[in-house]
């Protein structure tokens, strides 16, 4: 694989935007998937997906919910997303602004689910797009340089389409069933791993994932983990983060 622009490295600090040129440099560099983010409120956010936690609201009140989520952040996540599908414009942007709040608190970035309008409304971190939302390069000449974009890529050749659209990382899965709403298909391990080699910038494997299924991603150079029931369903999602993301590092080894 080739590239045509060459990051400098030395000036990238803290401040540096997010782009994928500076993310893939960095991911070579490090190997320790802990990015520059930028400066927010004074305060530093690094862009971190060890422990990718994906919300769905719909079977809480909002105070549980938002409970729920602070209990996460709590737990240790290191960056999150608002995924709703069946709110209007309206309650989508007030939901996303009270999460904000909070993640904001933990220094965690918030991603906001299919919707580029939520989240600069909301001056989220990040939006997240998959094969049918707003395409990847529009949606990088919208939200600019500064903002993370993540995409859905289940094939190898989607992968590299969303890396060159400008994508900063990818969700790849769903890797087990999964009980959450989700239109999506099974992708391997081997598929993963297959992407994982392809691309320069961070990929996370989602769907179905819990301490006691993670071995099968072992020797596979993902990012992090997403979780959407283990987190939110549990009964603890404090406890269900903190155990999660040990999990994840042990099998980073
Ligand atoms: N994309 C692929 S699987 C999935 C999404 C959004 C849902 C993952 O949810 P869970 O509950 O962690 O299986
Ligand atoms: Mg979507």
């Amino acid at each position: 694989m080739t590239f045509d622009r060459e990051p400098d490295l030395d000036n990238a600090n803290v401040g540096t935007p997010i782009n994928y040129d500076i993310t893939r440099k960095l991911f070579e560099k490090s190997g320790s998937f802990r990015f520059l983010f930028y400066r927010e409120l004074g305060g530093i956010m690094d862009f971190n997906s060890e422990l990718y936690f994906i919300t769905d609201s719909t079977p809480y009140e909002l105070d549980e919910f938002l409970f729920r989520v602070e209990e996460a952040l709590r737990g240790g996540v290191t960056l999150m997303q608002l995924r709703e599908k069946n709110r209007t414009t309206r309650e989508y942007i007030e939901l996303a602004t009270k999460v904000h709040e909070i993640s904001r608190k933990y220094n965690v970035p918030l991603i906001i689910d299919d919707r580029v309008d939520v989240m600069l409304a909301v001056d989220a971190e990040g939006v997240h797009l998959g094969a049918e939302d707003m395409e990847w390069s529009t949606a990088r000449k919208i939200i600019g340089d500064n903002k993370i974009l993540g995409a859905t890529a289940k094939k190898v050749d989607v992968a590299k389409a969303a890396y060159e659209a400008g994508a900063d990382y990818l969700g790849v899965g769903a890797i087990y069933p999964t009980t959450t709403k989700v239109k999506t298909i099974i992708t391997s391990v081997e598929t993963l791993n297959d992407i994982v080699n392809a691309v320069p910038i961070p990929v996370n494997a989602i769907g179905g994932l819990n301490p006691s299924n993670m071995d099968v991603l072992k020797g596979v150079n993902i990012a992090g983990v997403c979780a959407v029931s283990a987190i939110m369903k549990a009964d603890s999602p404090k406890l269900a983060a903190e155990n999660m993301l040990k999990k994840f590092r042990e099998i980073k080894g």
